[in-house]
């Protein structure tokens, strides 16, 4: 069995994918078009100062303006990911004026290509002799991965032959240059992405070739003699840096050893999670077990020991990296949104891989906290780093901080971010489901029909993340063997309930799934009972940025302390481990209605200077989704609470 479409109707989710639609895709058309005024007066680069400049760049390389190169050397693949999210849109929805805007685009991408089928508007319009001289840093296949994803999705959705005949030309311009021949550069990029972007365009034309050309990149990564060593020997590369930079360590870039050998989760965090997308599709399509050990070792470093309570990886701004395990400091965390995102890429192909509950578990956790967070609730604002505990006088004043804001930016000078979110929410019909064999894996609980090849229907509904039932139906138009694995939620504790009419279907429990085998005929309608209380959750001891703190958890949602409803000083606040957390629902508070928890706890009187004993009295908390932090107004906010 196959899908062939999912439909989401979803009450949380249609909130985001109706922003999406309705406001961040022309917002961020606005912005990479220079028509939306963008400039602001902050002091770090997660700040856009000026102009995006995106579209210009690249009708300055087609010939049809003049000008000069704006940006981020890699500014070209904020309008790729642009492009992306529009063709999901328009894969879901028809809108004549997108759908003319995404044509033009697709024109103006078509003239700026160079007939090798090249594509980069820094190099072309201002290093012209550097092209692919230092791909460590050059961000050439990373801009144009970018292209092809968007070419794939363009090419599915729309039906664009020409999106696609992009793609192909620039991947066949790749293919000329990378591989194995003499000749050729027996390389792989410094910023991980063509890997998967080549995965894709081999699923999409059904040509072996990419999957080669991407499986040559992952199994030649960290090779010796290294690549990347070898390129900076030459002169483009020790010309002067376009990144404003020195050369980062082999290991930012996941290239120090080759990556069967990468223990721990290293280097730039999205780098790496990007690497892992593009090595778990290789796996699965070339079978390679010991490519798929490594991306199961490197899940489990990271979920198990580098990731925090919100979903949010990289915990250091120095190389938006990883650091070491259980280091996962709340304040001056770096968490960036896309590497939640790639996050979410990653854990798609593991589930593609084998179905096992626990990708779709951590995938949950990134959807509902450390993804969504990275926008506010009107859709034209952003978070670049998502930390877990921010005091906005500490983040103005302590160097270490510089990239901690508290309130999120209109834009970004690296705007990576909003455009990837865009795209992730505008597929996320992409993510509920996994077919294996004859088996439904229901990965997400998201609102929402599946249509699969055999004409059968999987509906399911729910108010879900606030309420835990789920009614799940079958559609089958003609007697169809067929089995349904439920995904039974990590954060599930109670007891489950399944139930046909009232009574307990029987189900045996795999990899995390409740799987119900049998032979569906007409309509089956199943109804989910997981019992969803608000929780204290602790974490593992050996991090230390967390011992004797909780956090507040309920359902996949992670909660969070703002200023705006408990006054500053949200550190001097503390909780007893019995104290009755009652979660009430709020519809008016912020845009999109939610369930607050509300408790009792204690915080420390109003400093007097010394050392004197203190006592705390009780105050009311009341704890909102983190996902919806820094909506209302700049202020202190808080995840891990001591406890008392
Ligand atoms: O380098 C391109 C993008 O910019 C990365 O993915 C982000 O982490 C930011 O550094
Ligand atoms: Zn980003």
């Amino acid at each position: 069995m196959k899908q062939e479409r999912v439909t989401i109707n979803d009450h949380f989710w249609n909130y985001y994918r109706d922003l999406v639609k309705n406001v961040m895709i022309p917002y961020q058309w606005r912005v990479l078009n220079d028509e939306e005024n963008i400039a602001t007066s902050g002091k770090t680069s997660y700040y856009a100062t000026e102009k995006s400049h995106a579209l210009e760049n690249l009708r300055i390389a087609a010939g049809l303006t003049n000008g000069e190169f704006h940006g981020q050397w890699f500014q070209d693949s904020d309008v790729y990911k642009w492009l992306e999210a529009a063709a999901y849109v328009l894969g879901g929805s028809e809108d004549q004026g997108l759908r003319q805007r995404v044509d033009q685009v697709i024109d103006l991408i078509a003239a700026a290509q160079q007939d090798d089928g090249y594509l980069d508007t820094y190099f072309q319009l201002k290093e012209p002799t550097r092209k692919l001289q230092h791909v460590a840093k050059s961000h050439e296949l990373y801009c144009m991965g970018h292209y092809i994803e968007a070419g794939c999705a363009l090419y599915q959705a729309i039906d664009s032959q020409k999106a696609l005949d992009i793609a192909v030309k620039m991947a066949d311009f790749i293919d000329a240059h990378f591989g194995p021949e003499e000749g050729k550069l027996h390389g792989y990029p410094g910023h991980p992405e063509i890997e998967l972007a080549l995965m894709k365009l081999a699923d999409t034309t059904q040509n072996e070739k990419y999957l080669k050309l991407a499986a040559y990149m992952v199994n030649t990564r960290g090779t010796q003699p290294n690549f990347f060593t070898e390129q900076l020997q030459t002169t483009a590369a020790k010309e002067e840096s376009y990144w404003g930079g020195k050369e980062p360590a082999l290991g930012y870039f996941q290239a120090d050893v080759p990556v069967r050998e990468i223990e721990m989760a290293e280097g730039h965090a999205v780098r790496m999670v990007y690497l892992l997308t593009g090595m778990a599709h290789v796996a699965r399509e070339t079978h390679d077990q010991s490519l798929q050990a490594a991306c199961e070792r490197l899940y489990h470093d990271i979920v198990d020991r580098q990731m925090y309570v919100t979903g949010g990886v990289g915990a250091t701004a120095n190389g938006e990296a990883f650091t070491f395990d259980n280091d996962l400091p709340n304040d001056t965390a770096y968490a960036e949104t896309c590497a939640s995102c790639g996050m979410v890429f990653f854990l798609k192909q593991m589930l593609e891989n084998q179905p096992d509950a626990q990708y779709a578990d951590v995938m949950e956790r990134e959807l509902f906290n450390g993804t969504i967070s990275g926008m506010a609730l009107d859709g034209q604002h952003f978070f670049y780093v998502n930390p877990l505990e921010v005091d906005p006088v500490s983040c103005a004043m302590d160097p270490n901080k510089h990239h901690v804001l508290p309130t999120r930016p209109t834009w970004l000078a690296c705007a990576c971010c909003p455009p990837n979110l865009a795209r992730l929410l505008s597929s996320l019909d992409r993510y509920v489901y996994t077919v294996h064999g004859d088996t439904v894996y229901l990965d997400q609980f998201i609102s929402s029909q599946l249509v699969l090849d055999n004409g059968v229907q999987v509906e399911q509904q729910s108010n879900y993340p606030w309420d835990g039932q789920v009614t799940i139906t079958v559609t089958a138009p003609q007697a169809t063997d067929m089995a349904l694995g439920i995904r039974m939620p990590e954060w599930c504790h109670g007891a489950v309930r399944l139930t046909e009419n009232g009574v307990a279907v029987p189900y045996e429990m795999q990899r995390g799934y409740m799987v119900l085998a049998g032979t569906y005929e007409a309509t089956t309608t199943y109804v989910l009972d997981l019992p969803m209380q608000a929780e204290q959750v602790t974490a593992n001891p050996a991090v230390k940025a967390d011992i004797g703190k909780v956090a507040l958890q309920r359902g996949p949602i992670v909660y969070c302390l703002e200023e705006v409803d408990n006054g500053p000083h949200l550190p001097w606040v503390t909780l007893s481990p019995d104290a009755q957390l009652t979660a009430v629902t709020d519809e008016s508070s912020l845009s999109i209605p939610f369930k607050a928890i509300e408790t009792v706890g204690k915080r420390l009187p109003v400093a007097a200077t010394g050392y004197v004993a203190r006592n705390a009295t009780p105050v009311n908390l009341r704890f909102v989704p983190y996902f919806a932090w820094a909506n209302r107004m700049v202020g202190e906010m808080l995840v891990w609470v001591k406890q008392r």
